[in-house]
């Protein structure tokens, strides 16, 4: 995209107040991976670019756009154990801050039926326990979920053919109704919905990870495509989905693509990846794009296996930029912290033509 424009970079405070203590490694408690300086680190690295603007949304998206793609359920879910872990915490003021983390996973209907009348239900919206919420969680994720919607507006009425939304919590591995892998409201596919408005258009994953939540939202639905490159689900997490057999509903045959990549794989073999991406979102016909843009494919990220250097990262930019069409970015994953600003500052240099 030959933009002489400048690029908004959309960014809300309140992700900060989000930090979960722990997470759990085979058992092991280690620090929870997803901390709020990945995205003020991105926040300096992008805002030093001469191209660039911050903007702080003052308004909040409207409930519809987040029902387009979530269940009700599933936000009276994530409001109610947000106040719930506020109460906790106002009962007992000595202790660690609460964050709430499902326990109980129910495997047929019969579990669920009785699980969803407890007043522990959280294992009934959530395939894992990377999502744990705490009395400032819905704030975040609202605030996150809000980034990618006003950035796909701003493409939306013209202000600008390239928008960055600085999204933390991330959102990719969550679906209509449940959360999972650090996520709650899937950003990418809210901004999706909004620009479904100019026609056909395609989400380009390139999270290290399969985005098994926006794959699962849009699996039946032929005009929202689907593309990932990502660790083959066969080593990597999710493990239940990303495979290259997986290739769109009933009523949406080739409306999804997803390009697993060895373990290790390093720059030769993504960037072939990446021409094969692009080329099928052109053949998709695509109006506009929404990029999930992690970072954990790089070589620092010690929770990965991927071994891309830093010049891959405006490279990926160039290859998409060819496209020649609106794009917002939505950040996503990223655990190599201080990388996070750096890599994408280089790959929307990429984008840009810098
Ligand atoms: C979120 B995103 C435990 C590993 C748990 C969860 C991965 C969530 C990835 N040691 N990993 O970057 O796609
Ligand atoms: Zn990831």
């Amino acid at each position: 995209m030959k933009t002489n424009q400048i690029v908004p970079v959309m960014y809300d405070p309140n992700h900060s107040r989000h930090a979960p203590f722990f997470e759990y490694d085979r058992g092991k408690q280690i620090p929870y991976q997803e901390v709020p300086r990945r995205i003020e680190a991105t926040k300096e690295a992008l805002t030093v670019l001469s191209f660039t603007h911050l903007i702080h949304p003052c308004e909040l998206l409207p409930e519809t756009a987040i029902t387009a793609v979530h269940s009700k359920e599933l936000l009276n879910y994530l409001q109610s154990a947000s106040n719930q872990a506020r109460e906790w915490q106002e009962e007992h003021p000595e202790d660690q801050e609460c964050y709430l983390t499902p326990w109980i996973y129910p495997l047929n209907p019969a579990m669920r039926q009785g699980l969803l009348r407890s007043p522990d239900s959280g294992g009934c919206f959530a395939f894992d326990l990377y999502a744990p919420i705490g009395a400032n969680t819905w704030n975040a994720v609202l605030g996150s979920a809000n980034l990618a919607y006003q950035a796909a507006r701003l493409i939306i009425n013209g202000s600008a053919p390239v928008v960055y939304a600085l999204c933390r919590p991330p959102g990719h591995h969550t679906g209509a109704d449940y959360t999972g892998g650090y996520c709650y409201l899937n950003n990418a596919a809210i901004a999706a919905k909004q620009l479904a408005v100019l026609g056909p258009g395609t989400i380009f994953d390139i999270d290290y990870h399969h985005g098994n939540g926006t794959q699962d939202i849009f699996w039946n639905d032929p005009s929202i495509n689907y593309v990932s490159i990502h660790a083959d689900p066969r080593q990597e997490y999710p493990f239940f989905a990303g495979f290259a057999d997986e290739t769109g509903g009933e009523n949406a045959p080739g409306s999804n693509r997803n390009i697993p990549l060895p373990m290790y794989t390093g720059d030769e073999i993504y960037l072939a990846a990446v021409d094969q991406a692009v080329e099928y979102i052109r053949d998709r016909g695509s109006r506009w794009v929404v990029l999930s843009a992690g970072f954990d494919t790089c070589t620092d990220d010690q929770s990965t296996s991927f071994q891309l250097t830093d010049a891959v990262y405006s490279a990926i930019g160039k290859k998409i930029a060819m496209l020649n069409i609106p794009m917002v970015i939505v950040h996503e994953g990223g655990y190599a912290v201080e990388k996070n600003g750096s890599l994408a500052a280089r790959l929307l240099c990429g984008i840009t033509g810098v």
